[in-house]
């Protein structure tokens, strides 16, 4: 069987283990070969870290494309993460070139978290990054990216019936299915609620919760997701995959004496459970 490619865009911070330093061995362990744009170069993220440096890539985006053109290059998704206000259009004209019938788009926004917008991103991002949502089949924000793009108000308190009115929400943007990630319905579970235009349902995947922030971990929630979607397996089944791929990454983390939560958490551990249920795949058809 032909190898399956993925295309990601989206920043490398070399500290933190968050965006390509994340979805490349997320990707590439799960057999799926990864290519990266990378958008910039940060020498680390920019979420508690007290300062930063950045090499701005945005004028090499679209020559690199052009490059391309000469080669037959097709991708089985496109997965976009954090990115500059000023790439998005870019962004959008790449998927406009790149994305074929079969070319699933996923959109993870990566702009902000726990009710505020990461540091440098305003209004004019949010409204850049609806146009964005609108292009992708997935959407996979986590509730406060939910909130900015549904223009509600992102420290507010909601229940399930309000993830089910987001998650329609979001689907009216563009999408065909949307996923809200690290929910908590009730204090002792976190999960995943989900929505798929086309039948109408909601369906919702739970573990017991670590509680806290965990960084870094929206990042490979969205890696685990779009490479388990392209191994084939159902949005339902990808998302108990990478729900069950965090968690395991966060226990582990916390059975380091010391973590160093800036770091982001130490999924590296959890790879061989993520292959071993990515490649049940094979054996289940
Ligand atoms: O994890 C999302 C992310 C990606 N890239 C950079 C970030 C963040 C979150 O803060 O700062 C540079």
């Amino acid at each position: 069987m032909k190898q399956k490619r993925i295309l990601t865009i989206q920043d490398y911070s070399c500290l933190g283990r968050c965006s390509l330093t994340v979805a490349l061995p997320v990707i590439s362990a799960c057999g799926i070969e990864c290519v990266g744009i990378p958008t910039a170069v940060l020498s680390n993220h920019t979420a508690g870290f007290a300062s930063w440096t950045y090499a701005d890539l945005t004028e090499y985006l679209l020559p690199t494309v052009d490059h391309w053109q000469d080669y037959n290059h097709e991708f089985d998704a496109i997965y976009t993460g954090y990115l500059g206000t000023d790439q998005i259009s870019i962004v959008l004209e790449i998927i406009h070139r790149l994305a074929k019938e079969g070319t699933t788009v996923l959109v993870d926004p990566a702009f902000a978290d726990s009710g505020k917008l990461y540091p440098g991103f305003d209004h004019r991002h949010v409204e850049m990054m609806k146009r964005l949502v609108g292009e992708s089949d997935i959407v996979v924000p986590n509730l406060t990216e939910a909130c900015f793009l549904l223009g509600k108000d992102p420290e507010g308190h909601y229940g399930r019936k309000d993830f089910e009115g987001f998650l329609i929400g979001l689907t009216d943007l563009g999408p065909e299915e949307a996923v809200l990630s690290g929910l908590s319905f009730d204090n002792d579970e976190v999960g995943c609620l989900m929505y798929s235009k086309k039948t109408g349902r909601f369906s919702s995947y739970m573990t017991e919760s670590y509680r806290g922030a965990y960084h870094g971990t929206g990042d490979l929630f969205a890696s685990s997701l779009v490479a388990a979607k392209v191994a084939g397996f159902s949005l339902e089944e990808a998302v108990c995959i990478a729900h069950d791929f965090v968690h395991l990454s966060i226990g582990k983390t916390l059975e380091d004496k010391e973590p160093d939560l800036y770091y982001g958490v130490e999924f590296e551990k959890a790879l061989p459970a993520l292959v071993h249920a990515v490649a049940s795949k094979g054996t289940k058809e």
